[in-house]
Order: structure tokens, then sequence, then C-alpha cells
């Protein structure tokens, strides 16, 4: 039933339907489109009040959303591009052709470029504009599977050489070669966004789009028509960050932005919704969501067919075929199109009466028509108020014939036999032999030649080459001393966390002359948390419309101020957008040449646990800036218990090679990261980006005990010695964060209860210790001949006496890694295993990692090493109050 097509209930007349039709197009004739729209508003408003139940439906027919009458002639020379299209397609072929010819199973994919083709040369030719002195130029991510087909363009437009061509997925080759998908930090001249992680890119779009206005409303960069855009896979549609901000970009109204979804139906294992529509699924989320969708389905063939269709039936039978049809329809023969799909109805065959079956099976999708494609851009860039989608349909491996067009297993075809490649070959027009193309040459005709000739003017045209990453912006000048002076002074007694610290220093930051406009403070619904409430007045909250409202609290000192040229970035709950805005923040000196430093503050478990992808893609980026995990610590934040507390991060960010990642104690180690960290990165150009993770415990901040800058930024320093260095039972104490005040307590305990005179490290870096040390290493390993190298800890280390003992508020594993540098044995205290909700004590007590445990630590230690009886181990485990049958953290 499901299938059948029938135009009308029962019982009504067909010329009573083709009334109402003529009538609606005579309006629109006589009066214009907005006229029928309103007539039609009216109608359904009139229905409604007449108990007439309407479905709900955000949906639109299953056709083309521009009509053939608003089809815009096409500005191109067709068969010329059709002949650079057809170039393109076949070097990127070649390129994962030979490469697997090469080094047998080194991947690469053919199918998705070839789905994709049309798609990118109708916006080469036409579209993206290239970043240039007078214009900041559009953004594009290109989809990550479809790096093929870019760099063959690049080939023909002679950006690249054949030799790197034939390195495709060899990047270790002499003269290099070119990375398997879109990487800056591997191609930092080529790629700007890496977007192979699916799921990435849309929401980077989407907050890169929302950036481009914020340094526009604040007046950074001048407004300008610059479009950001983002091709897509429709399976890429299911990541829930796909999907997950489109809300954002419609309610900012950035008609800045253009995704482009290439709707092949199919995913890498099969149909991406083989019983359903993914198209039409697409189009009532983003249609739901307040965008502009353009539908391009059917190519130019189908025109005059739809226009025999006067009773709608084919749109009808169209929009009840399901995608498991279609891609069978788009690989069978016009014969079988012919009976399965218009077989279904008499009135539909006849429709198609006059076609060969060579015709029909000669029906384009819309995405590969050259002309839908440009109809769709133009109104895309002309489109105001709000973003738009393209859902574009085509077939997933176009071209490869029996080699994989449309069939399931084609994401993954990486070879074609001889014949395969000859059918590719003559399908596409490359001149090339019989012989000759087997080998799978990469194939460019001259400099002079038409194809080349015109490529390049159009490029010229649209002011050069994409994609090309570029650093435009100055380094910064100022050292910022003064600054950053009173941070390390301490704070006089007064207690305050290390959070109130950061936060003190951002606000004098935000007032620098130099660096003041360029701060852009990111905060996913937690500034109050932070104690950030002050800068909602000072910085304002931005508001691409400023308020319109007067805030409840307007009487209040702290009111929520929000302001067109507002500098906080308040992102609301979503780490994983406001890490988007970070990426976007601190990427800008490239994209826009322009400095911003952000600085984005939260919850430090919501962070490397759950937005690590975007953090790695941050990385791969280039991303400068200011991560700051609040409220860290597994015992330092009490109360919150097992999914808040935080002993993992220092951990999780272990992996991210250019991440610093720092585990401050005090206001005057936060004041040499930070002051450091803008150096690095703004002034030497270093990319680098920060973690450091700020603490709610409030204590009093000491000052900076002499110069140990070098000390804090390498990863530890000596703190406070002990007091008798003559004893004879010693100790080396290391304690980060908020637990190196109970390491100092430590130190107290052994000193005045057993005699044992220790010092206290500061350990700011697990990680900068550990990179220091397997440096060392290696280095030392590749020059057998040289003086060895020493590693930074040992050194420190070489003349500290005594037994060893780490405690942190992170995993145990952070100093068990670089013990193997220290003199002697270390013991390790840290917070592996759940949290719980308790006060700080009882967790401390918990996770063994207070005073107490430290100074047991300690002990145990001296007495392994014979230094002091057991008897005082058994008493110091009774005096110390420690319960030996407590449960064990790490299991409980
Ligand atoms: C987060 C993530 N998960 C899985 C993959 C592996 N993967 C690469 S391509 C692909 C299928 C892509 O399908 P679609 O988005 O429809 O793109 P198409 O190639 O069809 O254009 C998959 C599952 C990935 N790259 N990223
Ligand atoms: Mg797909």
């Amino acid at each position: 039933m499901d299938n059948e097509i029938s135009t009308q209930p029962h019982g009504m007349e067909d010329v009573e339907i083709q009334e109402w039709l003529e009538s609606l197009d005579s309006v629109l004739e006589s009066s214009g489109p907005e006229v029928a729209a309103e007539i039609l508003e009216r109608l359904r408003a009139h229905a409604a009040v007449n108990g007439i139940d309407l479905p709900f439906s955000a949906n639109t027919p299953y056709a083309n959303t521009i009509p053939v009458r608003l089809q815009p002639l096409f500005p191109g020379d067709q068969e010329l591009e059709r002949r650079i299209k057809s170039l393109i397609r076949w070097n990127a072929l070649a390129m994962v052709v030979r490469a697997n010819r090469v080094e047998h199973n080194i991947g690469g994919h053919i199918s998705t470029y070839a789905s994709a083709a049309t798609l990118y040369e109708v916006g080469f030719n036409h579209f993206f504009r290239a970043r240039t002195e007078e214009f900041e130029g559009d953004t594009v991510y290109f989809q990550g599977h479809a790096s093929p087909g870019i760099y063959a363009r690049a080939f023909l437009e002679g950006r690249l050489s054949a030799q790197k061509l034939e390195n495709f997925r060899r990047e270790l080759k002499p003269g290099g070669g070119l990375s398997s998908y879109p990487h800056p930090w591997l191609m930092p001249d080529f790629w700007e966004f890496p977007t192979v992680s699916m799921g990435l890119s849309p929401l980077m779009a989407i907050y890169q789009a929302r950036f481009n206005r914020y340094l526009e409303d604040r007046g950074m960069k001048p407004a300008t028509d610059a479009k950001v855009w983002a091709f897509l896979g429709d399976g890429e549609t299911d990541e829930p960050e796909s999907l997950g901000a489109i809300t954002l970009a419609s309610r900012e109204k950035l008609d800045n932005l253009i995704f482009v979804i290439n709707c092949n139906l199919q995913r890498l294992d099969g149909p991406v919704r083989g019983n359903g529509q993914i198209i039409q699924e697409l189009e009532s989320a983003f249609r739901g969501a307040g965008w502009n969708v353009i539908k391009v389905l059917w190519g130019s063939e189908w025109d005059p067919i739809f226009e025999r269709d006067t009773e709608g039936l084919l749109i009808k039978r169209m929009g009840k075929t399901v995608d498991g049809e279609y891609q069978k329809l788009v690989v069978s023969s016009g014969a079988y199109v012919r009976e399965h799909f218009f077989g279904q109805d008499e009135r539909l065959l006849r429709l198609v009466e006059p076609m060969s079956d060579e015709s029909l099976r000669r029906l384009r999708l819309g995405g590969h028509d050259p002309r839908k494609v440009y109809a769709a851009y133009k109104a895309a860039v002309e489109h105001k108020g709000s973003p738009t989608v393209i859902l574009a349909r085509t077939i997933k491996g176009y071209g490869l014939g029996e080699a994989g067009e449309g069939k399931n297993v084609t994401h993954q075809q990486k070879k074609l036999n001889e014949d395969e490649l000859r059918e590719f070959r003559s399908r596409f027009g490359i001149p090339l032999s019989d012989e000759d193309c087997i080998e799978v040459p990469f194939y460019r005709p001259p400099e002079d030649s038409a194809e080349v000739q015109y490529l390049r003017a159009r490029r010229e045209a649209l002011g050069g080459y994409v994609p090309k990453r570029s650093v435009r912006a100055k380094p910064l000048v100022a050292d910022h001393d003064e600054l950053f002076r009173e941070f390390l002074e301490g704070s006089e007694g007064r207690e305050v966390s290390t959070t109130m610290a950061f936060v003190g220093m951002l606000r004098k930051m935000l007032k620098d002359p130099e660096i003041g406009k360029l701060i852009v403070p990111i905060v996913p619904d937690e500034a109050r948390t932070f104690g950030m409430e002050s800068l909602f007045r000072t910085a304002g909250i931005y508001s691409s419309v400023g308020q319109k409202y007067e805030p409840v609290d307007v009487n209040t000192l702290l009111y929520y101020k929000e302001a067109k040229d507002g500098q906080i970035l308040e992102e609301g709950i979503t780490e994983a957008g406001s890490m988007a805005s970070f990426i976007a923040a601190g990427t800008a000196y490239a994209t826009h040449g322009i400095n911003t430093i952000p600085f984005f503050i939260y919850y430090s478990m919501f962070g490397f646990q759950r937005i690590a992808d975007f953090i790695w893609a941050a990385a791969d980026m280039r991303t400068r800036g200011f991560m700051l995990g609040g409220t860290a610590g597994r015992t330092t934040l009490s109360g919150e218990g097992l999914q808040h507390q935080d002993g993992n991060s220092h951990v999780l960010a272990l992996p991210v090679p250019n991440n610093k990642a720092y585990d401050p104690a005090f206001a005057y180690e936060i004041a040499v990261i930070i002051q450091d960290g803008i150096r690095r990165m703004y002034k030497e150009g270093e990319n680098i980006f920060y973690y450091i993770t700020v603490m709610n415990e409030p204590y009093a901040m000491p000052s900076m005990p002499g110069d140990v800058k070098d000390g804090i930024l390498r990863g530890m320093y000596r703190f406070r010695p002990a007091t008798n260095s003559k004893a004879k039972l010693r100790a080396q104490l290391f304690g980060s964060g908020a637990i190196l005040n109970e390491t100092l307590r430590a130190q107290e305990i052994l000193e005045t209860k057993y005699g044992v005179a220790a010092d206290v490290w500061s350990v700011t870096s697990y990680k900068e210790l550990y990179f220091d040390g397997i440096e060392t290493e290696r280095w030392n390993r590749l020059h057998p001949g040289g003086k060895p190298r020493v590693p930074y800890i040992t050194k420190c280390l070489a003349d500290a006496p005594g037994v060893l003992v780490a405690a942190s508020d992170y995993l145990k594993t952070l100093p068990n890694m670089i013990s193997k540098w220290m003199p002697r044995r270390l013991a390790s205290l840290g917070t592996d295993g759940f949290g719980r909700s308790e006060g700080r004590a009882a967790l401390r007590d918990f996770f063994e990692v207070d005073s107490r445990f430290i100074t047991l630590a300690t002990l145990h230690e001296l007495f392994v090493d014979g230094k002091i009886e057991r008897s005082v181990l058994d008493k110091a485990i009774k005096d110390l109050g420690v319960n030996a049958d407590k449960s064990n953290p790490v299991t409980s």
C-alpha cells in the first residue's frame, strides 16, 4: 500500500484540484511567491480554525528546491570545466591506485571524491575566494576523505608536483609526501582545518562563522561577506556533534555559513538510511532548526519529465522511494529503471515513453549537474538572515562503473583492474592510450592548454589558490613584566584559591594596552563557579543583538550584561562548542591575522575526558591559547563526587604532543606560566597551547621564593628546603597543585615528630619532566659518542639526599613515569579510583594522599632502607590515625 501512487483522496474530482493549482499558478505569475506564500499560510490558519488537522511536517517534496524558472544561467565554460574535472577525477584515482600498487594496503579513498567532484569544482571555479591582502577570504572545510581530489586539483594548478602526488600517504619519503587527510600540522602551508574525524568540522565551522561575527562586532576586523563553507558526508551527520549546534547557527543568523552535504546515500558499510530517506530527514532537522535548506536532487535531464508530470505523480513516487531502492536504481540499466521505478503506474510510464533506455540510464542526479549546483551555491551566498544547507544528491563512486559505482563496497575500493581503468579513462576522455592508462600515470595537460589556462584564470579571478594556510599576524612585542609582577608577591596571608588568583590575572590582562583587546575569555556556563561574574559587567558578554531586556539583576554591581561588543564568550553548557570557539580564536593568527588569545575555563573533568578529539584537532591546527581546567583535583573539589572529581586530566593530556600541561600550586606559578606562554606563542610564534589546572581550595599564596621561574616552567623546583640539612634521616617530598600543602604539612610532621629532615619540591608539570626525560634518553641513544646528557630531574636531585615520596591529586602513574630518572626508588601517592561525595579531609584520607599518608610513606621508605625500626613505623600508623584495613580506593 505504501508504494501506491494516488494523487487525491477518494471522491475528489481531478478538476477541483486542477482549479486550485491553476489559481495558485496565476497568483504566482501575477503577484509573485511572497503573495502566494501568504495565501497558503492564511489557508493553513483557516483550515486549522475549521478543525482540519494538518499533520506537521518540516519537509518539502522530494524535488529540487530551486525551480527551473529561477535557475540562473551558468556563467562558466561548461565543457572546459567538465574536462578539467575529468582530469582531476583521473589524477585523484591515480594517486590512490598507484600508492596501493607500491605499498599494499596503504589505503586512500576514491569513491568519496568521485561523488563530490562537481560539488567542489563549481566551488573552485566560481565561489571559493582566496585570502588576500585586501579580503579575508572564504573559509572552506573539505571533507577529509575527499582529499585526493583536492590534491589532484592543486597538481593541475601547478601547486603540487607529480612527485608529491606519487608520495600520497608516504610522508616519510625523501622530499616529503602528502598526508592522508587534511592535517595543518603536517602540511602547514596547505591545509587549514583537520576534518577527518567526522562530526568535528560541522561544529567547528559553525563556531568559526560565529567567531568571525564576534571579531566584526568587536571592531577587530571589517565586516565582509566572506563565507564559511563546510563539506560533509551524509553518513557523517549521524555523529552527534554534526547537528549538535545547528540551532546556534540559526539563532545567530549566520548567513555567512554554508553547509554542503554530499548525499550519496552511502557511508562506509552500506546505505545511510536504507529503509528511509536521509535527505528528507536532514531537511526536516535543518528546517526545523531554522536553516535555509536547498535540495539539489535531480539533474537537468529530469526537468522535461517533471514538466510533463502535471499530476505530481513523479514527485510522489520519488517521495515514497527509500534510499536502499534509490541506490539500486542508480546502478541499474535503463530498462530496469523503466520497469521498477516508472513501471509502478501506467501514468508514470507514459511520462518516459518517448525516452530510450539509454537516456533513462543517463538521467543525472542534481549533485552531478554543474548548473543545478551553481544555482544552489548562488542562492546560498545571496541568502540573507540564516545559514544555508545544501543537500546534494550524488552517487558514491560516480564513474567507477563495475569497479564500485553505488556499490556497498565502494568506500573501500582502492584498486582497479585493467578493464576498469580503461573504462574510466574512456568515460572521462583522458588522453591516454590503452597501454599507457593501465600504468595509471598522473596526467597534466601542457601549461598553455585551454584547461590549465582556464583553471588558472578562474582562480586568479577569485583571488588565488584554496586551500592555503599562512600565518599573517605580526608577533606581539611587549614583555608584560609589569602586568604579572604583583602576582609574584603572594597574598599576604589572605586565603585565595588558584582559580581566584587566575581570575585576578585575567581581569588585569583584559586592561592591558597590548593584549587587553586580544583576550577572549570563553566559559561554558560556569563563570559563577569560578568567581568570574565580576567580568560580566566590565568585559561584557558577547551577544550579536546586544541586550534586548533589562536584566533581573540590573541593580546589582555585577549584573548580567550582554553587549554587541562584549568580550566574553559565554557559550552555555557546551564544552564541545566552547572548544570550537577556543580553536577559532586560537587560530585567528593564521585565519584572520589577528593574535586573539583565548582563555577557555571549564570544569576540568569535562575537558580532556569529554572533548579529547576536539583538543586533538586543536593541536593539529596549531591552535594557541590557554585551557584552564577549573575545580580540578580528585580530592580538592569536595562534595561533587565520582563524575566531577578530576584525577585524570593530566594523564589524558599526555598524548597531545604540543600541549603544555601544568598543575600549579600557587598564584606566582600561574603568573610565570601564563606570561611565558604568551611570550612563546605570540612573540616567538611557537605552535603550542597550554592546559593549566586551577583549584577552588583557598589558602594563603606565598611569594615567589627567589628566582625559580626556570624551574616552574621546566616542571619542578625546590620550594622549601629542610631546616636541618644535617639531620641523619633525610627525604625529598614532591607535591603538586593543592596537594603541595599536604606535602608541606608532612614536612613539618616528619621534622617535629620523627626527626626526618625533608625538602619539599613543587612539581608543576610531570608532563614537562617526562618529555625532557625521554628526549634526553633518545639523544643519548642516538649519540653514543657524545657527552651523555642528563635529564633535568636527575640534575635537580643530584645532591638531594634521602628517600623519595611524591603525592598529587592525579593518578600515581604521573610520578611513576619519571621515577626512572630519579637517583633512587620513588614512592608514589595519587588518586586512582572513583571519586566520592565528601569533604576534602575525608577524601584525602580515602585516597591516601593527605599529610599523614605522605608522612607514613616517607617513614616506610626509611624503614625499607633500614634507616628506622619497624616499631617506629607501627607506632606512626597508630599515632597518625591510619586505618590499615581501610578499603582500597582503586577498587572500591
Ligand atoms: C569519528 C569517525 N568515525 C569513523 C570514521 C571512519 N570513516 C571514515 S569515512 C566513513 C564513512 C563516511 O561516510 P559519509 O560521511 O557518508 O561520507 P562519503 O564518503 O559517503 O561521502 C567512516 C565510517 C572517521 N573517519 N571518523
Ligand atoms: Mg555518504
